[in-house]
């Protein structure tokens, strides 16, 4: 515990990233003082991290942005229908500027700890620069996908070559011409990146355990009069997109998938295929993330193009999913990825059919053949949604630990707070539609929300504010039963935590749509913050 001489905030906010600078900016216009701790040596999180060749957003740009200030929005000019990573990153950096927001922010700087002093009624803040500081208020700003998971991958410290991850790329970049590059994990990351390491490297071998769905994304230039008209009538489009389930405009059908004609169907698909939109094919029937048979239309549509557009069969085959649902994995766009497979100097080796025995010196051994690499690039994901704040020591009231109280899986009362934990808040996290919506409209909620909570709990002397635990049981349950009655539990995804050997099954985010979440998060607002405890004026359990 620090003494009694560290600084004292009202606010500690973890991480600078979209949710973080938009957390600063409203806890600095409440008038309470603010720390920022930030791992990076920038601003930008995600997009600070992730700076892989064909790092790309795959919500478009108009969409993927803040809504919070009319002129932020009139004052950006936004170059393609999906940015890539330096244009966001180029964009966060503008806001935190323009807001003057990095006097507030520690860069390079990690939290390790966010121990509660019952007593005291504050949290202990540590870090791993040596800082202690006290702060009423920990809200963690971390982001869903930004604990690299550990590859559990043999030998890797022994490779000789350059290795590299996509999530820690080095900001002056990674020489690749007239290498021999490796490629491990085929998710969207790699999805994106392999397109443009071949086009550098002498050669690229891409090790795949299991195929992803990935559709085109059509990425182009933003239309001037498509920007010119959102800028017009910008309020009437954020008004659709909360109105949207995943908080992206996308045309939603009203029939099953096994009501229509084939031929009506796979005009469709072709359709959505030629949209550039990853959720066209989810929304387009009723039915294609409930029922087993529509799904299997959209996959067979999907594997239908694999096969069209990769010329060797048995590759072909190799890239087709199958065995999981279509759009219960992420659903990935890329910029010509199956194509990249027709290409003399792309080898896909198959990990199914002859598995990763472990990284060598020289580069990865399969049990069939060594493969002889000059760079190794892991695109092996994240631990995700939990693993970003399981990965701080966090103890709460009578110093439970955070990891234990999630042993069995994560429960949180709307992905806001956690029972036990009064005072701490997550943004984005488990419980809340983070990962299954556009994601910064899930965040400038989630940091309205509190920000309010905030101003309610000091005009009504709250001491501090928890979940009933009821309650976050009973919303538990909802976010299960929610997922339950979808196809996306069938797949062994990051969505349930399936990529990390040992980490509990458990859907974490909430698929029942932007719209029911913040109407759910209103009412108990509306109701007097019902579910929740606030603790008046003393916090003792
Ligand atoms: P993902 O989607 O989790 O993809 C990781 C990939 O790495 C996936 O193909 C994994 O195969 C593969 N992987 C992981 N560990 C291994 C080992 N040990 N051996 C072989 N292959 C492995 O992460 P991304 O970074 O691509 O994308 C994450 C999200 O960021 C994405 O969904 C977007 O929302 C943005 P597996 O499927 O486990 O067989």
């Amino acid at each position: 515990m620090p003494t009694d001489d560290r600084p004292e905030y009202d606010v500690v906010i973890v991480g600078a990233g979209l949710a973080g600078l938009y957390m600063l900016h409203r806890v600095r216009g409440l008038g309470l003082s603010v720390r920022v701790y930030e791992a990076g040596d920038g601003v930008g999180g995600t997009w600070y991290w992730n700076r892989y060749p064909g790092a790309r957003c795959d919500v478009p740009s108009l969409e993927y942005s803040y809504s919070f200030d009319p002129q932020l929005e009139q004052e950006w000019e936004w170059s393609e229908r999906y940015a890539t990573q330096p244009e966001i990153l180029r964009y966060i950096e503008h806001v935190a500027d323009r807001y003057d927001l990095r006097r507030d922010i520690t860069l390079g700087t990690r939290v390790e700890s966010v121990i509660r002093d019952d007593e005291a009624n504050r949290w202990a803040v540590t870090t791993d620069a040596g800082e202690e500081v006290w702060a009423t208020f920990v809200i963690t700003a971390a982001g869903c996908l930004s604990a690299p998971k550990p590859p559990e991958i043999g030998g890797l410290d022994s490779f000789a070559g350059t290795l590299v991850s996509t999530s820690a790329w080095p900001a002056d970049g990674v020489d690749l011409a007239g290498k021999r590059v490796g490629v491990i994990g085929t998710g969207s990351s790699g999805i994106q990146s392999i397109p443009l390491i071949a086009e550098q490297a002498a050669s690229l071998t891409v090790f795949q355990r299991t195929p992803n769905y990935s559709l085109p994304a059509h990425n182009a230039p933003l239309d001037p009069a498509v920007q010119r008209d959102w800028k017009a009538r910008y309020r009437e489009h954020r008004a659709a997109v909360l109105q949207a389930r995943t908080g992206i405009l996308v045309e939603r059908g009203t029939r099953s998938a096994l009501e229509v004609d084939p031929d009506e169907r796979s005009a469709r698909y072709a359709q959505c295929w030629d949209s550039g939109l990853f959720a066209c094919i989810p929304a387009s029937y009723t039915d294609i993330i409930t029922d087993l048979d529509a799904n299997e239309t959209a996959a067979e549509f999907v594997r239908g193009r694999i096969r069209e557009i990769v010329r060797d069969p048995d590759v072909a085959e190799a890239l087709t999913p199958r065995g999981y649902p279509f759009g219960t994995k992420r659903i990935c766009l890329d910029t010509g990825y199956y194509d990249t497979f027709n290409q003399e100097h792309v080898t896909l080796v198959d990990l199914r059919r002859t598995p990763l025995v472990a990284v060598t010196p020289e580069g990865v051994q399969t049990t069939e053949e060594e493969f002889g690499l000059d760079v190794l690039v892991l695109a092996t994901g994240f631990d995700a949604v939990t693993g970003p704040l399981l990965r701080m020591d966090i103890r709460g009231r009578d110093g439970v630990h955070l990891r234990d109280a999630w042993a069995g899986g994560p429960h949180s009362y709307l992905g806001l707070q956690v029972a036990g934990f009064p005072n701490l808040f997550t943004i984005t996290g488990p419980g809340s539609p983070s990962v299954v919506s556009n994601v910064v409209v899930s965040i400038e909620q989630h940091v309205d929300w509190i920000a309010e909570c905030l101003r309610y709990l000091r005009e009504h002397g709250v001491a501090a504010i928890e979940p009933d635990a009821d309650a976050e049981a009973a919303w538990a349950q909802h976010v299960h039963d929610v997922a339950a009655a979808t196809l996306y539990p069938q797949a062994p995804s990051w969505f349930v935590g399936a990529n990390v050997p040992g980490k509990p099954r458990v859907f974490m985010p909430y698929l029942g749509g932007v719209p029911a979440y913040r109407q759910k998060c209103a009412e108990v607002v509306e109701a007097g913050y019902e579910g929740f405890v606030l603790h008046r004026p003393a916090v003792h359990a």
